[in-house]
């Protein structure tokens, strides 16, 4: 799901300085989220366009979306403040932004590192398929990601996959074992707004199609010990996924919003080649975690 903005809306939003924010602990001050609307639902159709972005993460058969944010991007910098100012702006008009690690800022740099895990965050491999902080109580209810920069030689598109839809697939006996707290996954250590650390957990957790967590990632399949009839189970479910999955390229300025109950995400391998790229001009995402409000919809 794409969402354009109007050009009345652009051109509004251009001539906007909003305030630097301010926060409550790691969460969006009240204040500044006041603040921000107050100033964004002044701008011809901006309503419109949230309404819109709140129906393709939460109606019937949703659960993603990117926002193209790439003409502002362009007409204020996409490293200028004022640009990440709106962008947390629309965020925080589908849930409260926030920070899972205390001492950083907000948006999180997604960079590219030649000699890290190369499956893992950050790394220039295949990322499979998984929700972000898997392996804590209370995930978030949407992680976000604002595209910077692609990757100029050209790898490393998005993919997404319905979880739901991808569990429906599978046999009962596979959902059965899916159901089993038989799994784990990394480690957690000095994690904020998430909960507790879980572990081990199950993957699927009997609440109604469309509503828990479908609590997965395809990350475990190579680097957590499980016993055999699990993994199996957890390896058809990747399959399903890889099956049912959308893909597309980030372009600067878009700015991808996952509801993390309904779809998992993932990212095709960068192109070979990423060591000749300057560290400078390489593949760069900015990431943001919102928590649903209570009761609308997203929440438990
Ligand atoms: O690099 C990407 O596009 C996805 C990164 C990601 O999903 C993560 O770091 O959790
Ligand atoms: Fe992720």
């Amino acid at each position: 799901m794409f969402i354009d903005i109007p050009s009345k809306l652009e051109a509004a939003l251009i001539d906007l300085s909003l305030p630097t924010w301010e926060l409550d602990g790691s969460f969006l001050a009240r204040s500044t989220i006041a603040e921000y609307r107050t100033e964004l639902t002044a701008a011809p159709r901006f309503e419109e366009v949230t309404a819109t972005l709140r129906h393709a993460l939460t109606g019937e058969g949703g659960g993603y979306a990117v926002l193209r944010l790439g003409n502002l991007a362009k007409a204020l910098g996409i490293d200028d403040n004022r640009f990440l100012r709106l962008v947390t702006g629309f965020a925080a008009e589908v849930a409260v932004p926030f920070s899972t690690f205390p001492r950083w800022p907000l948006w999180k740099d997604i960079g590219v590192k030649v000699d890290k895990d190369p499956g893992k965050s950050s790394g220039i491999g295949y990322n499979a398929f998984h929700m972000d902080l898997v392996n804590g109580t209370l995930p978030p209810d949407y992680t976000t990601l604002l595209c910077v920069r692609r990757d100029p030689l050209g790898g490393g598109p998005s993919i997404l996959s319905d979880a739901h839809a991808a569990v429906a697939r599978l046999s009962e006996d596979s959902r059965a074992l899916l159901a089993e707290s038989a799994y784990h996954y990394g480690t957690f250590f000095d994690l904020f707004g998430v909960g507790e650390e879980y572990k081990p957990f199950p993957i699927l957790d009997g609440s109604d199609p469309g509503e828990g967590f479908v609590r997965f990632t395809a990350k475990m399949l190579e680097r957590s010990e499980l016993g055999q009839a699990h993994a199996d189970a957890a390896r058809e479910l990747a399959e399903e996924l890889v099956r049912g999955q959308v893909s597309f390229m980030l372009q600067p300025g878009d700015y991808l919003i996952v509801n993390q109950r309904r779809f998992l995400h993932g990212r095709e391998a960068l192109h070979s080649g990423q060591e000749t790229v300057p560290v400078s001009d390489r593949r760069l995402l900015l990431q943001l975690f919102l928590r649903a409000r209570p009761g609308d919809g997203s929440a438990a």
